[in-house]
């Protein structure tokens, strides 16, 4: 591993939990290859052994796509796994904690939660994760499984400052259009790093959202998901789901009900973010 590389972290529950094999194992893969191309060290976390990880071997990249026995680990489950020795995949909230602990600053996913359908008491721990951890998350904005406006609306209540990279609005992951603002638009990494710079020198905590539209040959209108959305929340609901059970079977039923093009969706916009975030770390560094 390279020193004078600026690290980016990579979450693994979109490995483990998000995206089905064999195309989990490659999108990881390409994801760090995407990163080192613009100059930056991926730094992939997990929990292995009850060991906290940022860069991993291909071996453990191939464990965290294949395993059946790898636990999704919010916060809440960070104990458990420490103290039983278990392996687990960071989701967005407990990558960004391991990468702050790592001293990492930028990271690359996929969606964030957020506050999900009709379900006030349903909030992701990303949402306080960002009010609290300083990490500059690029993201493809959040998946419309969720309540995108209370969604911003909690961003906000806690000083989450959203960044819409190349757009005013608030992408919604398979879409790039959600009729949502941001509260800035940056079209370059070194707009960004200014503004992530900003925020430190103000002594403001918590992270800095960067919303980046998925590539318009992937897209997916709203109008086209909203149908296998409505459905898959139905289904979450009749089968009474809570908790961390809930995302995952949302991403799987949408994957289901729309095939293959939902897939290729999501796998061209976390390679895009990968190559954002690289972009934004290298500005990072470049600004001392
Ligand atoms: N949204 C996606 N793909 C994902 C996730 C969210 O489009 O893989 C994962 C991320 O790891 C995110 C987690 O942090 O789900 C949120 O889970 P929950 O809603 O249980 O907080
Ligand atoms: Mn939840």
């Amino acid at each position: 591993m390279s020193v004078n590389r600026p690290p980016v972290a990579l979450e693994s529950t979109v490995i483990s939990h998000g995206l089905p094999y064999p195309q989990n194992l490659s999108l990881a893969r390409e994801m760090e290859n995407i990163v080192r191309s613009y100059g930056a060290e991926p730094r992939t976390v997990a929990i292995l052994g009850g060991e906290l990880r940022a860069g991993l071997s291909d071996e453990e990249l191939h464990h965290l796509a294949t395993a059946s026995n790898v636990r999704k680990v919010s916060r809440r489950d960070l104990p458990i796994v420490a103290a039983r020795r278990l392996d687990g995949a960071t989701t967005v909230a407990t990558t960004m904690w391991a990468a702050h602990r790592f001293g990492i600053e930028v990271f690359a996913t996929g969606g964030i939660g957020g506050v999900h359908r009709g379900r006030g008491d349903d909030v992701s721990a990303d949402l306080q994760e960002l009010a609290q951890t300083p990490v500059v998350v690029v993201c493809a904005g959040a998946k419309a499984i969720l309540d995108l406006p209370a969604t911003l609306e909690y961003l906000e209540t806690f000083g989450v400052t959203v960044v819409g990279y190349g757009t005013e609005e608030f992408p919604a992951f398979y879409s790039r259009s959600s009729g949502l603002g941001v509260d800035v638009r940056c079209d370059a990494p070194e707009e960004v790093a200014a503004i992530w710079r900003a925020k430190q020198r103000l002594g403001l905590p918590g992270g800095l959202l960067v919303a980046v539209p998925v590539p318009v040959e992937a897209e997916i209108p709203a109008a086209e998901i909203e149908p296998a959305i409505e459905q898959a929340v139905k289904e979450a609901e009749a089968q009474r789901l809570r908790s961390a059970e809930v995302t995952p079977f949302l991403l799987k039923r949408i994957a289901e009900l729309t095939g293959e093009r939902s897939l290729q969706a999501n796998l061209a916009l976390l390679r895009n973010n990968a190559g954002v975030a690289a972009q934004i770390a290298v500005a990072l560094a470049g600004k001392g």
